[in-house]
């Protein structure tokens, strides 16, 4: 990546999730942004849109819609939204299987097309999705990240807000593990403006609060009828592209490959992570108790188990 040149984002999958990334990313000016999808003008007129908007927002950002991986050729950074969000009556393995090809044929035109770009995989099941990714993309581990814990995070810090009456922006916490029902929020790493949530709200509060942002997902789903969240998912993957873009080093819960760290080797897990250029510059590990260590490796199991579903499957 050339420091002189404007960033290049790629969005595949024009959906939810995938446009109203490429609208955050569009108004925070990272840089220019291509649009991908399968369906034929849709990926066009949203792109369309979005840069209209461009002289309203004040962005310089313009957005291109495509068919044609071609366009996407020199992206910097990629977002993968690409793939099925789970429908009534569909099996998990199913989903795994449909989403597991998907992104498969979107990996085969990554290493084509962008392949020195960071890779943001959004697709569920995230982190068995972006384990695939980066054995598909062939790309280096620490190149291909997943979006979840930013997202999970984000649910917590505005239950705590809105309990307390306090800013959002003031509540800052960490949430391990895989995304879904597996997760590891630590209610013992969240804070306001430094005080920690215990002498502020009683054990039971703080228990209400992390099982409803366990269930965070599916509260919306219950609302929407059909499809599921993208405001807060879409924000957290444009967060992750600023972090790359501005080369942060921010430290953020992200799924990142882990060779060893929290005594886990060979899989994709949400894990702290410093959020760089070169995508994961560096895995943070934490000092865990025996019980979030416990909740972590129950975590990676569930992982484990889908990469190995994958695997039968013979997609990996
Ligand atoms: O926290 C997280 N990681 C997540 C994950 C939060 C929210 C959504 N999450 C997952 O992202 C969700 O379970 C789905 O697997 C994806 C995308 O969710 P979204 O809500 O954006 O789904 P849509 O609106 O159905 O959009 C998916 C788009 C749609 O336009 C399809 O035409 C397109 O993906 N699609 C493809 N694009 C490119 N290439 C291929 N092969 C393809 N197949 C479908």
């Amino acid at each position: 990546m050339s420091d002189s040149k404007r960033f290049k984002i790629g969005c595949i999958g024009a959906g939810n999730v995938g446009a109203t990334a490429a609208q955050y990313c569009a108004e925070m000016d990272l840089g220019d942004v291509v649009l991908f999808d399968i369906v034929e003008g849709m990926p066009q007129g949203k792109a369309l849109d979005l840069t209209q908007a461009g002289p309203i927002r004040n962005s310089g950002s313009l957005v291109k819609g495509t068919n044609n991986y071609a366009d996407i050729d020199g992206s910097d950074i990629v977002i993968v939204t690409a793939g099925l969000p789970r429908k009534p009556g569909m099996s998990r393995l199913d989903l795994l299987e449909k989403n597991a090809r998907i992104v498969s044929d979107v990996a085969e035109n990554l290493r084509k097309y962008a392949p020195q770009s960071v890779v943001i995989v959004v697709t569920n099941p995230l982190d068995v999705m972006t384990y695939l990714m980066m054995k598909k993309t062939g790309f280096p581990p620490e190149r291909v990240v997943g979006m979840a814990g930013i997202l999970d995070s984000a649910r917590l810090r505005a239950f705590v807000a809105m309990e307390l009456g306090v800013s959002m922006k003031n509540v800052d916490t960490m949430v391990l593990g895989s995304h879904g029902d597996e997760m590891v929020p630590l209610p013992e790493y969240t804070n306001v403006s430094g005080i920690p949530i215990s002498q502020l709200l009683s054990k039971e509060r703080i228990a209400a609060l992390v099982e409803r942002t366990r269930k965070g997902g599916g509260e919306i789903v219950a609302l929407l009828k059909t499809g599921s969240a993208y405001y807060a998912p879409a924000a957290s993957a444009a967060r992750m592209a600023e972090a790359v873009c501005k080369d942060e080093k921010q430290v953020l819960p992200c799924a990142a490959y882990l060779s060893g760290q929290y005594g886990l080797k060979d899989l994709y897990l949400g894990v702290p992570v410093a959020l760089g250029r070169n995508g994961v510059e560096r895995v943070v590990e934490l000092k865990l108790t025996v019980e979030q260590s416990a909740a972590l490796q129950k975590s990676a199991g569930e992982v484990r188990k889908g990469i190995e579903e994958l695997k039968s499957m013979k997609v990996l």
